[in-house]
């Protein structure tokens, strides 16, 4: 028998409710004894006196759902309690739990006895955590399709695949007689290379996957007093780079999150790109420039009211090759320096007035659109595998190689299967149909408590 375990399902502080999740064959007995329903209708909500085990108490008026042993998240006997968010309720709560026979769950225990009782299987459990932590919409629809099974099925399907075609080399084995013919032989190939197109497909998914949790970062930089930081608090929304009309304000760079589409940016201002005119200046544009390397777009602006400064062609130009850069020619509502022709020639371009609202959302159309461009693939239509799955399906495209070269060379047949096999068990071990305790405890305690 397993322990009855009890967590807080909700982060601790003060809060209108908060929820305790309780798992485990004590569920029923707590029901009765401590909130007076012996006899719970299932998945129906009850408002009941919680009442101390001890003193008798009432430790507070709560809500409580049970959920029957096989109809729950755990499959085990359920008890979901609401009760006010008070650190101190929830305690007096816990304390009681605990002299019933509770003990506090582990950080991922409820999900991981969800997997132990087949009642999701690893990637789904993953995709828990993934749904918690989104940082993104983008994110948030990969983990809801994961948690579906849908990447799940991706991996069975690719079983599938393989044992279809073990199937038909067992039959050459037990009939040696009618040993494969070329013809037969080739369409093996073609079926395995297939597999690894596919699993080759997925690996690639997971460095999306690391654009996607990871923001992606858009660069405003050019001349001093070109209107950056003005920009960069129009874009946010906020006021929180300082402008002012002397050039060189910005030294460090300030960067914000913000959301573009589907998109987690983070925007971020930075000096005034010029020959220094001091020593924390020059420190201040060497970080702009380095910034230059990891930005996903560059907004490169320029103040269209006063004549091109040209040194900017010798410090950045350069640099701006083969980048994403959208051109943002400032100041549109002031007359052109009759110079402006001598403006750099980019494709991606806009002239705007960093004071106007219509102005902002037009360049926020331009950046999504250009984002767009870049990361094309829409999330939705593709599952996205984590870094666990990426490295186990290294393994398994391993062997499907190594497969192609046994069915290749004159070896056996066994071969062959001995590969496959050994692929296999790595996919198996992607959906959790093989695994190991510690692989299991790495995993689940990663989670939050009471997940
Ligand atoms: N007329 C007009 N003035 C602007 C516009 N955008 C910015 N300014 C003004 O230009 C000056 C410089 O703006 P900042 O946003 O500080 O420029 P910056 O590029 O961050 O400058 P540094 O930090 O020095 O590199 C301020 O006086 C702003 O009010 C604009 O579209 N039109
Ligand atoms: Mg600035």
């Amino acid at each position: 028998m397993t322990d009855t375990i009890i967590a807080q399902s909700t982060p601790s502080g003060q809060s209108a409710l908060a929820l305790l999740r309780i798992s485990g064959t004590l569920c029923p007995k707590i029901a009765a004894e401590a909130l007076a329903l012996p006899y719970p209708t299932p998945r129906t909500s009850y408002l009941r006196d919680y009442l101390d085990g001890e003193s008798h108490e009432m430790l507070d008026q709560v809500l409580v759902v049970f959920f029957a042993e096989g109809n729950s998240f755990t499959g085990e006997p359920t008890l979901e309690i609401s009760c006010h968010g008070n650190d101190l309720i929830v305690s007096k709560i816990i304390q009681d739990l605990i002299r019933r026979g509770c003990r506090i769950a582990f950080p991922g225990e409820f999900s991981k006895r969800a997997f132990l009782s087949g009642r999701i299987d690893l990637t789904q459990a993953e995709s828990i955590a993934e749904l918690i932590s989104a940082k993104s919409e983008a994110e948030l629809k990969i983990a809801r399709f994961n948690l579906k099974g849908m990447l799940s099925r991706r991996f069975a399907d690719l079983q599938d695949a393989i044992l279809d075609l073990q199937a038909k080399l067992e039959a050459s084995i037990d009939f040696p007689e009618d040993d494969i013919d070329e013809e037969k032989k080739d369409s093996l190939h073609l079926l395995l290379n297939s597999i690894l197109t596919e699993i080759n497909r997925m690996i690639s998914s997971s460095t999306k996957k690391t654009t996607l949790s990871n923001a992606l970062k858009v660069v405003l930089i050019g001349s001093p007093n070109a209107g950056k930081s003005t920009l960069f608090n129009g874009m946010l929304g906020q006021h929180r780079a300082i402008v002012s009309d002397s050039p060189g304000t910005t030294r460090d760079y300030i960067s914000k999150e913000l959301t573009i589409g589907e998109f987690r940016v983070e925007l971020i201002d930075c000096a005034g790109i010029r020959k220094a005119e001091t020593d924390t200046e020059r420190l201040g544009v060497d970080m702009a420039l380095e910034l230059l390397d990891e930005a996903s777009i560059i907004l490169f602006v320029i103040d269209r009211s006063v004549p091109y400064p040209k040194e900017l062609n010798e410090m950045v130009i350069d640099r701006l090759r083969d980048k994403n850069v959208i051109l943002i020619e400032n100041k549109a509502d002031l007359p052109p320096d009759p110079s402006s022709r001598d403006n750099p020639d980019i494709e991606d371009n806009i002239t705007l007035c960093a004071h106007d609202q219509s102005d902002l959302s037009r360049l926020f159309d331009q950046v999504l659109n250009l984002l767009s461009k870049i990361y094309p693939d829409d999330p939705s239509k593709d599952l996205i595998v984590n870094e666990r799955h990426s490295a186990l399906l290294k393994y398994a495209a391993d062997h499907i190689v190594e497969a192609l070269q046994r069915l290749s060379s004159s070896d056996g047949n066994e071969f062959v299967l001995q590969e496959l096999n050994l692929s296999r068990e790595y996919l198996d071990e992607i959906i959790g149909i093989k695994t190991n305790e510690d692989v299991l405890d790495k995993l689940f305690g990663q989670f939050c408590i009471g997940k």
